[in-house]
């Protein structure tokens, strides 16, 4: 029997609504490096959800949230791996301080039309347009073992992600 660990994951869009922007990362090290990707990390044993986010973005860019709404939920899939990784998304509108590089992510705002799919993960493609008009959804996404094709997935919005 194939037993699946799931690891669980913050994930963070930060946006400048005013002017259409989106914060992104472009990731320097570790797991999609080399892509641009939202703000976020592993749950630490003793903290929330919510708190793991605010905790990865003060990590990752320097800046405090100072409203943070839950969005989605995603699980990712690796064919021959045992993990499922499971994504809560969420979107932060208002902050405080200054955003800087740090060790592990450049950030750079991108205006809502001009957000770079081919330099992201695949699956970005199927919701990034519900998470930018603040839609909520859930969604799973098998990828096959080179990371880059997903060959299967299902995602739907939802009215209510809390109780996720
Ligand atoms: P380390 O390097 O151990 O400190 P940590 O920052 O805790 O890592 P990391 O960077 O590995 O965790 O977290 C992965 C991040 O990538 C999470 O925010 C979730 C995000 N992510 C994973 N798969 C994704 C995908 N398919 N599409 C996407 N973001 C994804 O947009």
């Amino acid at each position: 029997m194939d037993f699946k660990i799931k690891r669980i994951y913050s994930l963070v869009f930060v946006k400048d609504t005013l002017n259409k922007k989106i914060l992104l990362g472009y990731k320097k090290r570790g797991f999609g490096k080399s892509k641009w990707i939202g703000l976020g990390g592993k749950l630490h044993p003793d903290e929330s959800i919510i708190e793991c986010a605010i905790r990865e973005v003060k990590e990752e860019a320097n800046i405090e949230l100072t409203s943070v709404d839950k969005i989605g939920y995603l699980e990712y899939i690796f064919e021959d791996e045992t993990n499922v990784m499971a994504v809560h998304v969420f979107s932060a509108d208002s902050y405080s301080g200054e955003i800087s590089e740090t060790e592990e992510i450049r950030p750079e705002w991108f205006e809502y039309g001009s957000v770079p799919f081919d330099k992201m993960w695949p699956d970005d493609r199927y919701w990034f347009h519900l998470m930018l008009s603040n839609k909520r959804f859930k969604g799973h996404f098998l990828y096959e073992a080179n990371l880059e094709n997903i060959k299967i997935y299902d995602l739907s919005e939802v009215d209510n992600i809390s109780d996720i």
